[in-house]
C-alpha cells in the first residue's frame, strides 16, 4: 500500500527537485512550473486559456523515467488533470491537460491563485458539466532552466502579471 503523502520512489527524486522551468507548448501557451519537493509543484500560467492563473503547493505525483526524464502528474481542485513528461538533456517536455468542460466554457473562472480559492472551484467542479472533456496534447521547448533548491517559497510567490515585462523572456 502506498502512502499517499509519500512519493512513490523520494530517493531517484533529486536529481530533479528544485528545478524551476518556463516552457511554451507549441500552441503559444506559455508556462512556468517549480518542482518544490517529490511530492509538490508550484506554477504560473502566462498565456493561453487559463494565462493569469497560479497555484502554489499542488500535490503532485513525480517519477524518475531516466537520468533526464521525469513525469509529473496530477488532479486539480477544479477537476482539470494533467501529466507533463519533461526531458531535461533535450530541453523539451509533452504535456496532456484533460479539461473538465465548464472551464472550456467558462475558461476565466479558474483565472485566479487558487490557493485562496479552494472551495470555489471543487463547487465548481462538482456543479459541472464536467463532459465532454476538452484535451489538450502538446510538446514545448523548454526555454529557461535553473536550479533553486527544495521547498523555495520565493520561485512561484506573486501573480504573473505582477511580474517584470521580461521575466518570461529569459533565455538560458
Ligand atoms: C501544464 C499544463 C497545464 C501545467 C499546468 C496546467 C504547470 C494546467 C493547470 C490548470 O489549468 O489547472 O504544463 O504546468
Amino acid at each position: 500500500m502506498t502512502d499517499l503523502f509519500e512519493s512513490t520512489k523520494p530517493a531517484t527524486l533529486t536529481g530533479f527537485i528544485g528545478k524551476h522551468f518556463i516552457y511554451t507548448y507549441d500552441n503559444g501557451w506559455q508556462y512556468e512550473m517549480y518542482l518544490k519537493n517529490p511530492r509538490t509543484i508550484d506554477y504560473r500560467i502566462h498565456s493561453g486559456m487559463v494565462g493569469g492563473r497560479w497555484v502554489r503547493d499542488q500535490e503532485a505525483h513525480i517519477v524518475r523515467l531516466s537520468d533526464d526524464v521525469c513525469k509529473i502528474s496530477w488532479d486539480e481542485p477544479t477537476g482539470t488533470t494533467v501529466s507533463v513528461a519533461v526531458n531535461f538533456a533535450e530541453r523539451m517536455l509533452h504535456g496532456v491537460i484533460f479539461f473538465p468542460q465548464w472551464i472550456a466554457l467558462h475558461p476565466d473562472k479558474t483565472v485566479c491563485y487558487q490557493n485562496e480559492h479552494l472551495d470555489l472551484m471543487r463547487q465548481y467542479r462538482d456543479a459541472g458539466p464536467t463532459y465532454p472533456k476538452l484535451v489538450i496534447d502538446e510538446f514545448a521547448p523548454l526555454t529557461f532552466v535553473e536550479e533553486c533548491g527544495a521547498d523555495n517559497q520565493t520561485v512561484i510567490n506573486c501573480a504573473p502579471a505582477t511580474l517584470p515585462a521580461d521575466y518570461t523572456q529569459r533565455r538560458n
